[in-house]
């Protein structure tokens, strides 16, 4: 059986936690798709822990973790970040696998990503630069390296020079990259790396043949889907459910629950259209009462009221089962909250959620306005102690998307988290 949590905006809707709480009743943590974009932050008992590649299953002493074939792996990193949280006292022993099938991301195609950017100029996509796109591009390319190539030295130096020299063909003196240097690196984790690689089909299969539990966590969100996301301001995975099911050779009949993460308001990171979006003092409220900073990055996060046309394509895409709506506590205290029920343009309401960025750009909100709580949210525990306000907004979107909420989220501990 599979639970699967996705996010189902920009991203940074709080999934970290989420899959940490659920963490304590399965058996497995997966990573599907991403790299170490995907920021996490996951508050247990007062310590923070940061995870970008790695799955945050780990925090959960029972749980074992895999990162899927459909991840892109930069190995120094997966070793960096495991390192940190060892510092942080969580025992790792034997509790990380990584997919032979995984794609290799290199220092090269992080610094291609700076370049691409660049090239782009006012257009730039404003990615983490972590080289995400240029690997998962060398991977429909074919050219691409898969973790498995590593132990096959000869062969994985040839194709590492080959890619490279491609590059330093376009890019020429801006590329400053040293083969030669990735290389030694790259003898070193010949060995390291090894003892993690497990054939993840294998794995996967085995864990549903012994009845064991896996829960699925989904990196970034629906809106920065390849496929479904505002194209080409999204990532270069499927970040949805499609991604799920090819990153880690689940089947569809197994899926139990498709839990879709929604923050009480929209943030983005990154360019791109933001319907929503409030450059004024209500967006300022939001990026600093909510922190809003990128776990990777550290950039400002944009922020804007709820938009409710997205979170009901997200569902028509993702099919959601339950939602998760988080943060619902940095709300608290505002006189008035809005959400966007519609999309106008020239006039006209649209009926669906435009593929066409010239719409989209173009579009005008359509907002119902709901008047706001004066005691607090956070700390709640239930349901019924949510100020009748706050039960109000979470009803109107459950009725609106059509799929209920189960979990709320009043504050960023695990245990800031009220059950419906
Ligand atoms: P990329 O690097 O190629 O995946 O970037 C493409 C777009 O996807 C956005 N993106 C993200 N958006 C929100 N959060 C992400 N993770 C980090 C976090 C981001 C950070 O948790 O805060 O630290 O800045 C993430 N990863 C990718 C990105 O902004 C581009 O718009
Ligand atoms: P993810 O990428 O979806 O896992 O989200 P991030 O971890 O990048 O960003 C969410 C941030 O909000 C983190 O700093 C969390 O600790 C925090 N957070 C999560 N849920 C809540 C909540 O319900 N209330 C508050 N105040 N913070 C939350
Ligand atoms: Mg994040």
């Amino acid at each position: 059986m599979a639970i699967v949590v996705l996010g189902s905006q920009f991203g940074d809707e709080g999934k970290g936690k989420l899959v940490d709480i659920l963490c304590s009743s399965v058996d497995v943590c997966a990573r599907s798709a991403g790299g170490n974009n995907a920021g996490h932050t996951i508050v247990v008992n007062g310590v923070t822990y940061d995870f970008h590649i790695l799955p945050s299953g780990l925090v959960n002493p029972k749980c074992l973790n895999i990162i899927g074939s459909g991840v892109v792996v930069h190995v120094p990193s997966f070793f960096h970040e495991l390192e940190n949280i060892q510092k942080k006292g969580l025992d790792t022993t034997n509790r990380i696998f990584v997919s032979d099938r995984a794609h290799l991301v290199f220092d090269l195609h992080q610094l291609v990503d700076g370049l691409e950017e660049v090239e782009l100029g006012a257009k730039g996509i404003g990615t983490t630069r972590k080289g995400i796109g240029p690997t998962y591009s060398t991977k429909a390319a074919r050219s691409g390296i898969r973790v498995h190539e590593l132990f096959h030295w000869e062969e994985f130096e040839k194709k590492l020079r080959l890619i490279a020299s491609g590059y330093k063909r376009r890019f020429g003196d801006l590329l400053k990259y040293d083969v030669e240097e990735e290389l030694a690196r790259y003898k070193v984790y010949y060995e390291t790396l090894r003892p993690y690689v497990v054939d993840a089909v294998v794995f996967i299969k085995h864990a549903f043949d012994t009845n064991k539990r896996i829960l699925v966590e989904g990196a970034n969100a629906l809106m920065l889907d390849i496929d479904y996301g505002t194209y080409p301001f999204v990532t270069s995975s499927n970040t949805g459910i499609g991604g799920v099911i090819t990153g880690l050779a689940i089947s569809p009949f197994k899926i139990k629950s498709i839990i879709g993460v929604v923050k009480a308001y929209t943030t983005r990171v990154g360019a791109g259209p933001f319907p929503t979006e409030q450059l004024n003092e209500i967006g300022d409220h939001l990026q600093s009462v909510g922190r809003e900073i990128g776990v990777t990055t550290g950039r400002r996060r944009r922020c804007g009221w709820l938009d409710l046309v997205i979170i009901k394509y997200s569902a028509s895409v993702n099919h959601y089962t339950s939602l998760n709506l988080t943060k619902l506590d940095i709300l608290d205290g505002l006189k008035e909250i809005k959400v966007a029920v519609g999309y106008r343009v020239d006039g006209e309401e649209l009926e669906s959620f435009p593929a066409d960025l010239t719409i989209l750009e173009r579009v005008e909100p359509i907002y119902r306005i709901f008047p706001g709580w004066s005691t607090p949210t956070a700390k709640t525990t239930s349901w019924d102690q949510l100020p009748v306000e706050a039960r109000e907004y979470v009803q109107f979107i459950e009725e609106f998307v059509g799929v209920g909420v189960e979990h709320i989220g009043v504050g960023p501990g695990r245990e800031h988290m009220c059950t419906k």
